[in-house]
């Protein structure tokens, strides 16, 4: 990274800035990509930087849905190429699930920089999305799907985003599983499950879940589906904000 030594309080938090900016000079992220970054630092710094209980619950929740899936699909934004591609990478090879690029800010020259750069990576299905499929109940670019990938998905792993494509997935009676470190916002309250907590930190919890409950029974992953409730996660980690 730059210039700032390890030994650096800050560090992680300086990285992932670098990683951001990174981004966009690859011509991965958005400019705006930026913005929504320093958002998720400010909630990042009041849930105290650390994975809290209501996500890890929202976790072990996400791992036996995505287990459950018929048809998953790992959806990916310019801030979450920048920030855990690999990461993005492993949970579709483990889940065997498409990844599928899915823009709000419109760029064809994105999506394909994107597509390029998780196939170099090892990715083993990275999908762009077609001009002539579209979601219903949405009007910006996020639309625009791929037939193989998010129109069929039964599961839909979105980590951050806005929350209008949220809300359209489940009106077409997909499940949305979201990672958003804001609890207030609409993609955190329309979500299936919402992981309150920063990308880096939720992914790789994530994907250890998974390979812990690979071999539990359908019953058993469906049990867990069903005691969860998004609506009090959401406002636990709402209470635990406030006591700061
Ligand atoms: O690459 P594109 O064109 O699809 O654009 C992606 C962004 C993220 C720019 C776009 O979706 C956007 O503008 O999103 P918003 O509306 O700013 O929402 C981003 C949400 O993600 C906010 O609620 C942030 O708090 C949250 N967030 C930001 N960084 C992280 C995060 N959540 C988890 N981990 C993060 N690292």
């Amino acid at each position: 990274m730059s210039d700032v030594p390890e030994s650096h309080p800050r560090y992680q938090s300086l990285k992932l800035r670098d990683d951001i900016t990174a981004g966009v000079e690859s011509g991965i992220t958005s400019i705006h990509g930026l913005i929504a970054h320093g958002r998720g630092e400010a909630f990042d710094y009041l849930i105290g930087e650390a994975t809290q209980q209501f996500a890890a619950q929202a976790i072990h929740t996400s791992a036996a849905m995505l287990l459950l899936a018929e048809y998953p699909v790992v959806s990916v934004n310019g801030n979450a190429a920048a920030l855990v591609p690999d990461e993005l990478i492993a949970l579709g090879k483990l889940l065997k699930a498409p990844l599928e690029v899915n823009l709000f800010h419109t760029s064809k020259g994105r999506e394909e920089t994107i597509q390029e750069y998780l196939l170099n990576r090892g990715a083993v299905q990275v999908l762009i999305p077609s001009s002539d499929i579209r979601l219903s109940f949405i009007d910006s670019n996020r639309k625009y799907v791929h037939t193989d990938g998010i129109f069929r998905a039964d599961v839909v792993f979105v980590p951050l985003e806005d929350g209008d494509r949220c809300e359209a997935l489940r009106k077409m009676g997909k499940d949305v599983i979201s990672v958003d470190l804001n609890p207030m916002s609409r993609t955190a309250s329309r979500s299936s499950a919402t992981i309150v907590d920063n990308v880096v930190r939720a992914l790789p919890l994530l994907i250890r879940e998974i390979r812990e409950l690979a071999d539990a029974s359908p019953l058993t992953l469906q049990r867990i589906v069903s005691k969860y409730s998004n609506e009090k996660v959401l406002e636990t980690a709402l209470q635990w904000i406030r006591r700061a």
